[in-house]
């Protein structure tokens, strides 16, 4: 199975246009009359829904925040009576409150519409035994890739996170060919598999795996598909706008398909909020186009990206978000320099003596930040070895100062010492916020 919706993932330019700005001119008008808070802001720059004609005239629209979200905590977001709601999810925040996000019956089609082309993407079809170990609950990511893989026809193993050993005894039992679940825990079962003895293709039959809702790079994903034989691919996604399926990549990996048709995405400045071209970094900003229970126009999402319109081999023609790099708000500033996670990953995952496992601490002593970096020793190296040890962490500090232009300790571990996760990785420790 090539695609899930071919004439939707394969518009030209032209139809995709029409479509779009047709969507775009009813939700407008849908959010003018039904979103309050959205009104206040249209009514505040004197813009009426009739100002926007088509998608050309996206930018004259306000944007939402996730502050806005707060400020109408629970339901004043909502634009569908209470009577059309099925369904509420919602994100828990770092700080203060959560972010609802209510979905009318036509909001939960779309969005596993949306998580089935994902799915497609990944190599499933109706034959597929799909194990989802994403969290069930208020997170999307369970129920997100669970209505999704009943809409495509497979059969679905509703596993949700965590009893590591109960899933690997699905996953053999079972047969699953697409795995769903964190990057940082597909690395974790891959270990588990390991220790086990177990060899993938032969007690497991995973060929595709759909990891996302956390950052990842390049080289984990190279060693996800070399330790299991599978293909990795990214799906993003987030509560606000519906859950996992936003953007997903293809086998070709050319960038995440963005499901166009039901959320168009731009990419602004981070500083002055001016959209930029494609490849160029910034802010991902998202309208929903047909959603009923919460449309949101021009919804800053804080992840930084850019996008590339590049014809892909698949023929889809969707224009791709290439991969998350960070959140604005998880960027560290480090002694004045800006650093992401993301960066810290792709130099430690390049070295072969270590395992993907690590812990960023960052601290201020005597008024200077300091970051230090706790890494797991790959378990081929001998821990007597303090010779290779050492060359192993000097290595790792200058490649770190030269990708970051900032210096960080490296402490390394022993393999396994740092705590695995089974939701969302929990990688850093800010101490100079507590
Ligand atoms: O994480 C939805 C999801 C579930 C996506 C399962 C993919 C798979 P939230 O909990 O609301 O929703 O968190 C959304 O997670 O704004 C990004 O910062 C981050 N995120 C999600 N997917 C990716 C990804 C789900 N593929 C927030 N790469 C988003 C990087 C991601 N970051």
């Amino acid at each position: 199975m090539d695609f899930f919706q071919k004439d939707l993932e394969t518009m030209s330019a032209d139809q995709k246009f029409v479509l779009q700005s047709e969507k775009l001119v009813k939700t407008v008008k849908y959010v003018y009359e039904n979103q309050k808070p959205y009104r206040d802001k249209m009514d505040a720059i004197k813009l009426k829904p009739s100002d926007i004609k088509s998608l050309n005239d996206l930018p004259k629209l306000p944007f939402v925040t996730k502050q806005d979200l707060r400020d109408s905590y629970p339901f004043g977001m909502m634009a569908a009576p209470r009577r059309d709601l099925v369904r509420l999810h919602a994100s828990s925040a770092t700080t203060g409150k959560l972010t609802v996000s209510g979905h009318t019956m036509k909001d939960i089609d779309v969005w596993a519409e949306c998580a089935a082309r994902s799915l497609v993407m990944a190599g499933a079809d109706e034959e597929s035994i799909v194990h989802v170990s994403y969290g069930y609950g208020l997170f999307t990511g369970g129920l997100g890739m669970h209505y999704a893989g009943e809409k495509l026809g497979a059969v679905v193993v509703p596993a949700s996170a965590g009893n590591t050993q109960k899933q690997i005894q699905l996953l053999t039992d079972f047969g699953a060919d697409i795995i769903c679940c964190t990057p940082s825990y597909i690395i974790y079962l891959a270990e588990e598999i390991e220790r086990l003895g177990l060899k993938p293709g032969v007690d497991l039959k995973l060929k595709g795996g759909l990891f996302g809702a956390e950052t990842w790079t390049e080289e984990m994903r190279a060693d996800i598909e070399k330790r299991l034989g599978l293909l990795a691919c990214d799906i993003y996604g987030l509560s606000e706008i519906c859950g996992p399926g936003v953007a997903t990549d293809c086998k070709y990996k050319t960038g995440m398909h963005f499901q166009e048709d039901h959320y168009f995405p731009e990419i602004v400045d981070v500083d002055t909020l001016e959209p930029v071209g494609y490849k160029q970094s910034g802010e991902l900003v998202i309208t929903t186009l047909d959603r009923e229970g919460m449309p949101l126009l021009r919804y800053r999402t804080r992840d930084i990206a850019s996008l590339n319109n590049d014809p892909c081999p698949c023929g889809r023609t969707t224009v791709k978000l290439n991969k998350i790099t960070g959140r604005s708000d998880d960027m560290l500033i480090i002694r004045g320099v800006n650093v992401f996670p993301s960066q810290i990953e792709s130099v430690l995952l390049q070295n072969p003596n270590i395992e993907p496992h690590y812990h960023i601490t960052v601290d201020r002593v005597n008024n200077l930040d300091t970051m230090e970096i706790a890494v797991e020793l790959s378990p081929n190296i001998e821990i007597e070895n303090i010779d290779k040890i050492e060359a192993v962490r000097q290595k790792l500090t200058a490649d770190m100062a030269s990708a970051l232009s900032v210096g960080a300790k490296i402490k390394l571990v022993s393999p396994g010492t740092i705590t695995r996760s089974e939701g969302k990785a929990k990688r850093l420790t800010d101490k100079r916020k507590i």
